[in-house]
């Protein structure tokens, strides 16, 4: 058991099963503390909804911020995900001055692009900011998509081969990320993989799982979530990659015969898994 504690930026979309309201659950699953700070409110998630609401809490986060510093309180790791502007992504170089203890974590899900595109309302800028920051985080989750927006390289959605994926790797390792986790590795059509770089040694390990062809908005960010679980409770970086990848196949199974849930996966359903591998 650990009394790690860690801090999660990101949005709140009311209702789309994403950010955190998989990451505060899912990482609660794994017996971890879990301190939010909330990016926005969205009434859902932008993917797939139309008129949704967005209120930016951008201007929330210096005086949230600042009671914590007074309060003198710290976190173990932070962990990024979704954000909903360019300023609040020069917010993390604050927070890991003033709220992270010593040796903290930073870990950094792109959560900007999928399947060849960016998500709506993001441009190059937010890409150089959002490869930027990754330069500076222990851990990056990207999927292939935003690998390839955040080196210029090309952007491959099957059909991998190892030249083009250590490309990417070497490419997000030299912009100063320490371990790189690239997501969606296609080397053939029944699996699908995870990498995970080391871009000091330039260690290469994978790790493969079925392939189910079914798309769903949010596995990137319960990806994330058991990841960063997992990472608190002591499971090194690959164990952690393995865990969460079996995690999010798991989901996609529970959730795949319903076709009026597209807008997320049924990760409530899998908790067990995590509590069972981590939290008991
Ligand atoms: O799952 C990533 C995500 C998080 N938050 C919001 C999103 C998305 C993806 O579309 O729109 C608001």
């Amino acid at each position: 058991m650990t009394d790690k504690k860690v801090l999660t930026i990101q949005d709140i979309s009311c209702m789309g099963q994403c950010s955190l309201t998989v990451a505060l659950p899912i990482i609660s699953a794994c017996g971890v503390e879990t301190v939010i700070l909330p990016s926005a409110v969205l009434s859902t998630h932008t993917g797939g909804f139309t008129g949704y609401t967005f209120r930016d809490l951008t201007e929330d986060i210096p005086g949230i911020m600042s009671h914590w510093k007074k309060e003198g309180l710290k976190f173990d790791c932070l962990y990024t995900g979704y954000r909903g502007s360019v300023l609040q992504i020069e917010y993390v170089g604050q927070l890991k001055e003033n709220v992270l203890n010593d040796g903290a974590k930073l870990i950094v899900d792109p959560a900007m692009a999928d399947h060849g595109n960016l998500y709506y309302g993001f441009d190059q800028d937010f890409v150089a900011k959002m490869a930027e920051l990754c330069g500076t985080a222990d851990v990056i989750l990207p999927n292939v998509t935003e690998a390839a927006f955040m080196t210029g390289l090309e952007c491959r959605l099957d059909g991998h081969d190892e030249a083009y994926i250590l490309e990417l790797l070497k490419a997000l390792g030299q912009k100063g990320a320490g371990t790189v986790i690239l997501k969606g590795i296609r080397y053939n059509k029944d699996e699908i993989g995870v990498a995970v770089y080391d871009s000091k040694t330039e260690n290469l390990d994978y790790y493969f799982t079925e392939f189910v062809p079914y798309l769903s908005h949010g596995t990137g960010d319960c990806y994330a979530a058991a990841f960063t679980g997992a990472v608190m409770q002591g499971k090194d970086y690959l164990a952690a990659a393995g865990l969460a990848a079996d995690f999010v196949v798991e989901c996609i199974k529970k959730t795949k015969d319903d076709k009026n849930h597209a807008y997320g996966v049924k990760f409530e359903r899998v908790l067990p898994m995590l509590v069972q591998e981590l939290n008991c």
